[in-house]
């Protein structure tokens, strides 16, 4: 019968589509895991040439750069592009850097003068966080 043929035919295509399908989303989330030792994703992280100040948007409540990458000296300039207040408060006691409510278009600078890796977050919404990495 070509009827059911057409049809057999149709739905082994559909199989194989979905396989290949599932294999490339499976090879995409391995990539990432190989690439995200730090748990930050890599599109996430930014890594600043010597000297140059760096931006900080905060938008859609997340630092973007969620990681930045900086050597010694860099000023950074946090500016939040919501509508909702936010904050930048490095994560130490007490914070190396902390800013005060930022409304929109408010910004928040801090020149790094140490190496190290200050992680930081909104007071106001503690799930917000970050991460200068100072080389
Ligand atoms: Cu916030």
């Amino acid at each position: 019968m070509p009827q059911t043929r057409l049809s057999r035919t149709h739905q082994d295509r559909t199989g194989l589509t979905r396989s290949i399908a599932l294999a490339v989303i499976a090879l995409c989330c391995g990539l990432v895991l190989i690439a995200d030792p730090e748990g930050v994703q890599p599109w996430a992280t930014s890594i600043a040439q010597a000297g140059e100040a760096q931006d900080v948007a905060i938008h859609n409540y997340r630092f973007t750069p969620g990681m930045l990458i900086v050597s010694v000296g860099t000023t950074v300039t946090w500016t939040n592009r919501d509508f909702d207040v936010h904050t930048v408060v490095a994560d130490d006691t007490p914070p190396t850097f902390k800013s005060a409510g930022l409304d929109t278009d408010d910004s928040f600078s801090f020149t790094f003068h140490k190496a190290g890796t200050y992680s930081y977050h909104c007071s106001v919404h503690p799930h917000m966080t970050g991460k200068i990495v100072v080389r």
